[in-house]
């Protein structure tokens, strides 16, 4: 008999079939990815590299057939080598980078192997604050970076732009080793250009972007690319508008060589020193099926439809937001320019963001109550809700269904100002139903990829 674990697999598959994930940071891989995850790679240990030195240059046909040399720690690694490769070298010509790790199991695993390969304990690190939209890894004191770095913050201006002179003033006072630009919950696209300005006039500063948002965007041609602006390294996951496992990556620029070989602690020799901070550094045996998911992601991304699917995601984005704003939703920095809608759900209506996320859950809207700048609401009510459409739009939802989507949403948020408390939603019971049957209703309409 199956395990009942595969019961609830199967809810899931429906749940996520007759729902729209409206979640930003989500989205839905496709057949092939989903076979690599749950292949036989997982029972491969693999610790160590396949060597890098001048294979950038092969054909995907010769990597696949050549016997690669490595540094590993355990034998039986012919397949693994090439298929390590394959995902090495296509991030590489997804984000112009020289080198790509593409071992940390998460996002949260990158950003600590770059602060591990740069600093030292006690080094300052200027990043924007988890408050203003910056991410938990980026120095919130409840995580292990916050107690072995000094983390400096920036914030955000009141039209939800980042506060380049608060940025500037920092980082020429506190001299930081790391300056990090990268958000979680943020509608504008970063001059990267004018903070790489800032960077240069620290000696030694290491100028990080942590792109998990964006990075499918970037892949996609409508978002800068950090790294071509002098950034020297971009992490990201890679499971969000990039559309791959989730998991990590991390892209940089500068010497790419042997990873057994001490080098010198300089900017030029960043890849090297990612490579040891993730392995033996900060994890021990890479996934390699998922590694194999990342490959094929790639691939992916690096095909021309992705471009479109890129171009849609923000178009749709755009699109949802006006149609919100016209129904009277006030949104943090009066609209978006990438894939992310945060909206003030407490100005907008009276209410938490909590209560909003509780109710649209119950009609099939997914999404996340969400800090807004300087709330001083509970973390866990927040006044506002964030959602994006990366997943949507992999669906193929367009403009249209847009339209219908806010109209759903604002017809779920008078309910909430009735209801005034999650208890009392039971009470609209009828109502939320009516909702619920429409929006299963659109979303068999647009099957999710790999069901
Ligand atoms: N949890 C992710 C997000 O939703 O933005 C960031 O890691």
């Amino acid at each position: 008999m199956k395990d009942i674990v595969f019961n609830l697999i199967a809810k899931e598959k429906l749940r996520q079939s007759e729902g729209l994930e409206l979640i930003p940071s989500e989205n839905y891989v496709s057949k092939d990815v989903l076979e690599a995850m749950g292949s036989v790679l997982t029972n491969k240990y693999s610790e160590g590299y396949p060597n890098f030195k001048g294979i950038n240059d092969w054909s995907e046909d010769e990597i696949s057939e050549k016997i690669l040399p490595n540094y590993r720690y355990y034998g039986g690694q012919i397949n693994i080598d090439r298929i390590e490769r394959l995902a090495i070298n296509r991030a590489c010509k997804l984000f112009h980078a020289d080198h790509a790790n593409v071992q940390p199991h998460s996002g949260a695993n990158a950003n600590e192997a770059v602060y591990f390969a740069w600093c030292k304990p006690g080094d300052k690190i200027l990043a924007m604050s988890l408050p203003s939209g910056g991410h938990l890894t980026h120095g919130s004191p409840v995580t292990r970076s916050a107690k072995i770095y000094n983390f400096v913050s920036y914030g955000v201006t009141d039209e939800g732009d980042i506060n380049y002179e608060e940025l500037e003033q920092k980082a020429l006072s506190e001299q930081p080793k790391i300056i990090l630009v990268g958000y979680s919950a943020f509608m504008k696209i970063p001059d990267f250009s004018r903070i790489a300005k800032i960077a240069n006039q620290i000696p030694d500063c290491l100028l990080m972007a942590d792109m998990a948002h964006v990075a499918g965007l970037i892949a996609g041609g409508v978002h800068p690319n950090p790294l071509d602006y002098g950034f020297h390294v971009m992490t990201t996951t890679t499971h969000k508008t990039l559309r791959g496992p989730r998991g990590g990556l991390i892209l940089s620029r500068g010497n790419v060589a042997s990873p057994l070989k001490r080098p010198e602690h300089a900017l030029e020799n960043i890849p090297i020193l990612i490579d040891r901070a993730v392995f033996p550094g900060t994890q021990g045996g890479p996934l390699e099926h998922i590694i194999a998911a990342k490959a094929i992601s790639f691939g992916e991304a690096l095909q021309s439809e992705f471009k479109t699917y890129a171009k849609n995601v923000i178009n749709n984005a755009k699109t949802l937001a006006k149609e919100l704003i016209k129904l009277d939703f006030v949104l943090q920095g009066n609209g978006t320019e990438n894939h992310l809608i945060l909206i003030n759900v407490k100005e907008s209506f009276g209410y938490d963001g909590k209560l909003y996320e509780k109710a649209l859950d119950q009609v099939g809207l997914t999404l996340n109550a969400n800090a807004l700048p300087d709330d001083d609401a509970a973390a866990f009510r927040p006044s506002g809700v964030r959602l994006g459409t990366p997943a949507i739009t992999t669906r193929g939802l367009g403009e249209k269904e847009m339209k219908i989507l806010a109209k759903w949403m604002r017809k779920v948020a008078d309910i909430c100002k009735e209801a005034s408390s999650e208890e009392n939603l039971s009470k609209y019971s009828a109502e939320l139903e009516t909702i619920k049957k429409e929006v299963r209703d659109l979303a068999l309409k647009f099957p999710v990829p790999g069901i």
